[in-house]
């Protein structure tokens, strides 16, 4: 049977094709304040604010491209059931031509109904005050903001209970509950770790002795831990 490799991406995956991170050093987080722009209460006070800037970063996203590291992924699926976990918004581990993606965090080429959040629609361009769902009511960003649930956690939860690798990509393990997705896999999974400052969090902490770190930048460095755990499945 094959085995199973749950990888879960944050920011720094694509932050070498052009999409700022939050909170390094020149990342999002230094130019908004984030309770102005990703919080259901930012929504309710300032929702022109809000859409701007998603409207922003979607019109980036247009022209933004996988870079080495998505596309270093994909020769895990010719030898592992492969499930990216991502926190990104962004469609690039689709346009990498990855086959099984999870969105934790939504996704930034989609909007959804204030008044059914089942009402979801494709969309590429900016985001208007006067865009309306099929109901009549407001259209917002279908991301999740600080405070709200994450839907799609039970079904992360479901991949990563019976993985045996996982490796974790350019997030720097801080927003939960996508933090403590590792604490669900099986004692004997593996944990490789990609980020130029990877950080130890509680769960992993728990979790060192089967922990491999490969400090450097997703582009070059994700090659390396494809090769570790290819290695290991001979
Ligand atoms: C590179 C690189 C290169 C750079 N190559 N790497 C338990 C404890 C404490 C707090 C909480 C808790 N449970 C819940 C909370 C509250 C809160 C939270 O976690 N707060 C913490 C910050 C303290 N969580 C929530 O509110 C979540 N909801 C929730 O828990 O609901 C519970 C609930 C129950 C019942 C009713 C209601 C609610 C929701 C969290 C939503 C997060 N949303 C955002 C915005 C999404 C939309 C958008 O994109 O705008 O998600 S915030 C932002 O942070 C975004 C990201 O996905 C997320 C994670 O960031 P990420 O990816 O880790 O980026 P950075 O910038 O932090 O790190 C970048 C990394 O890349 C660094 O390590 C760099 O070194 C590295 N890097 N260059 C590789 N070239």
């Amino acid at each position: 049977m094959r085995k199973k490799i749950c990888v879960l991406t944050g920011a720094g995956m694509s932050a070498e094709s052009g999409l700022k991170t939050f909170r390094d050093t020149g990342g999002l987080w230094e130019d908004y304040n984030v309770y102005e722009v990703a919080t259901p209460e930012a929504w309710a006070s300032n929702a022109a604010f809000v859409r701007e800037f998603y409207n922003k970063r979607r019109r980036q996203l247009k022209s933004a491209q996988p870079n080495e590291g998505h596309l270093a992924l994909l020769r895990l699926e010719e030898n592992l059931d492969t499930v990216i976990i991502t926190q990104n918004v962004d469609d690039l581990h689709e346009k990498a031509g990855s086959s099984k993606i999870i969105h934790l965090h939504g996704e930034l080429n989609k909007v959804r109904s204030e008044l059914n959040p089942e009402l979801i629609y494709e969309w590429k361009d900016d985001l208007n005050e006067s865009d309306t769902c099929e109901l009549g009511g407001r259209l917002r960003p279908h991301v999740v903001w600080f405070g709200e649930q994450v839907p799609m956690l039970t079904v992360a939860i479901k991949e990563i209970v019976d993985t045996d690798f996982i490796m974790i990509i350019g997030t720097s393990m801080q927003v939960y509950p996508a933090a403590s997705l590792t604490s669900y896999a099986p004692r004997h999974t593996a944990i490789t770790y990609v980020d130029p400052k990877p950080q130890i969090n509680y769960e992993l902490q728990q979790q060192v002795e089967k922990l491999h770190l490969f400090e450097g930048p997703a582009s070059s460095k994700v090659k390396e831990a494809v090769d570790f755990i290819l290695t290991a499945l001979e």
